[in-house]
């Protein structure tokens, strides 16, 4: 008799201990970033944590590491559809093997304004983007930005197209950026973005490009003299979770993990327009020559792409240009 109440003691005391230990455990979900702790994709993916914690106090653990400490944006977000890492923020343009409709923003100059990108981001098409990413196993739950890139190099003052020719300018791994790169000129080699400060500094490549708050936030200044403000591609970060992970989640949590998600994208695009104006003086005053593109100087680098266009309208397809374009117009 007192070794049955003792075994039932025993027992009530491990369902109990198992069960206070499921409840009190928090499924951690780390988040990859490529950039620094400064960047504004870092400090929205903390905010998303913040917000997150406050909605479902002690149920998720967001941890947000960054530098590519878990790997860069193309392996980071293989982890993510594999389920061996939970979340990425990255550039969509290296991704565009896996989805090849991101490519529609890689097309050099498609995107005017910030106006616009909000428009895409936030009207179908950026729906119609995430529903092709879902079908690879990756959920997306926010459009962050990157923002517009800008070329920087240590050569010399690049004002058009021929001042490009043969400088080696590392791009992300992304077909149509080569492309475009080689069609203005230059000589551009793929490269992860960890291994680019390196590869300036050791100058195995000339330059690089980038927007502002990245150039300035990396210190690449201390590596490139001159900043051409080309503006040639606007690019979004995306803020990725896998889609078995996202699946095992109740649906009242998935509600607020996208909530807090596209909070934390309100805030991230906000910061990274102010460090794209506030950035451009910082970088002045470290000593970086800010080249500004008089309107036909820009045209010259449009034009240079036309080829670019002829290539990759057809691939890209007719019926998500059109939309883009009208969408875009109608936002300016
Ligand atoms: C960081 C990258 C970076 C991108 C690049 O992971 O590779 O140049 O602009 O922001 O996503």
């Amino acid at each position: 008799m007192k070794k049955v109440v003792i075994f039932i003691l025993t027992l009530a005391l491990a369902i109990g201990l198992t069960a206070g230990q499921a409840f009190s455990q928090a499924k951690v979900l780390k988040i990859s970033n490529g950039i620094n702790e400064q960047h504004p994709s870092y400090l929205g993916n903390k905010r998303f944590g913040e917000i997150l914690n406050a909605k479902l106090p002690g149920k998720y653990n967001v941890q947000v590491y960054a530098n590519s400490q878990l790997g860069d944006d193309v392996r980071a977000t293989e982890a993510v559809r594999m389920g061996t890492l939970e979340m990425v923020t990255t550039s969509a343009s290296p991704l565009t093997g896996l989805v090849p409709e991101f490519n529609v923003f890689d097309l050099p100059f498609i995107i005017p304004s910030e106006k616009a990108a909000d428009a895409i981001f936030d009207g179908p098409i950026g729906a119609k983007l995430a529903a092709a990413l879902e079908k690879k196993g990756i959920k997306l739950l926010a459009y962050y930005e990157n923002g517009f890139r800008q070329l920087t190099n240590s050569a010399r003052p690049v004002k058009s197209p021929a001042d490009l020719k043969g400088l080696k300018i590392r791009t992300m791994q992304n077909p149509i950026h080569l492309e475009a790169f080689r069609a203005m000129g230059a000589n551009p080699t793929p490269m992860p973005f960890s291994e680019v400060f390196t590869a300036m500094q050791q100058k195995t490549i000339d330059g690089q490009e980038n927007p502002i708050p990245t150039i300035w936030l990396s210190k690449f200044y201390e590596v490139q003299k001159y900043v051409s403000l080309t503006g040639h591609v606007y690019g979004p970060h995306i803020m990725l979770i896998g889609k078995k992970l996202w699946d095992s989640f109740p649906a009242g949590d998935q509600q607020i993990i996208a909530a807090a998600a596209q909070e934390s994208a309100v805030y991230q695009r906000a910061l990274n327009r102010k460090m794209n104006k506030d950035f451009v003086e910082n970088l002045r005053k470290a000593g970086t020559t800010v080249i500004e593109l008089t309107p036909e100087q820009h045209k010259a680098f449009v034009d240079a792409c036309a080829s670019v266009y002829t290539t990759w309208e057809p691939k890209i397809g007719k019926a998500l240009l059109d939309e883009f374009r009208a969408t875009v117009s109608k936002a300016k």
